[in-house]
């Protein structure tokens, strides 16, 4: 069997920051307790985390991608919730924010860890934030630990 190259879930000496959406707030607090939760169980130094406060969705790309050419970060952790309306809004906002933080990643080669909810109800998106669903910032934070330590594994490799 071949070793496969993965990151591991180790957060110690990882510099993490959090961009989270103020709109749908009773969503992405939980949302933050969570991916928060995930760093401290990582053995992240919680003194070290840089959580930065956005109006909603629409706003995380810019942030992130900002975030992420200032090269400080091993990884960042993206949180907001769109949540459907009636009208096209949503698609709006939710699209370019995927988008947006997709190309942020892309461009500056700091993995960003897709925690922006998308749902048709408030009742999917409290599930989703430490309901049924399990806590999708926990799930977030997780990932940006391990795209952390699998970039800083693939870097070596490349040396
Ligand atoms: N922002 C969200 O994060 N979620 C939403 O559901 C949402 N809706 O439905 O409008 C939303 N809108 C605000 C948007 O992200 C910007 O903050 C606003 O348009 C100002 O630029």
């Amino acid at each position: 069997m071949p070793e496969a190259i993965e990151g591991n879930l180790d957060a110690r000496g990882l510099k993490l920051a959090i961009v989270v959406g103020r709109f749908n707030a009773f969503v992405t607090g939980p949302l933050l307790e969570g991916a928060l939760d995930a760093l401290r169980r990582t053995g992240c130094d919680m003194e070290t985390v840089d959580v930065v406060r956005v109006p909603g969705s629409w706003e995380i790309p810019l942030v992130v991608k900002t975030l992420a050419e200032g090269r400080r970060y091993d990884a960042i952790v993206a949180l907001s919730a769109v949540i459907r309306g009636e009208t096209p809004h949503f698609d709006y906002v939710a699209g370019e924010a995927a988008k947006g933080i997709a190309q942020a990643a892309i461009a500056s080669g700091v993995p960003v860890a897709f925690g922006v909810l998308t749902t048709n109800t408030f009742e999917q998106a409290i599930d989703r934030a430490g309901g049924k669903g399990g806590n999708k910032g926990f799930d977030a934070a997780m990932a940006a630990v391990e795209m952390a330590n699998l970039m800083r594994r693939l870097r070596e490799a490349a040396k």
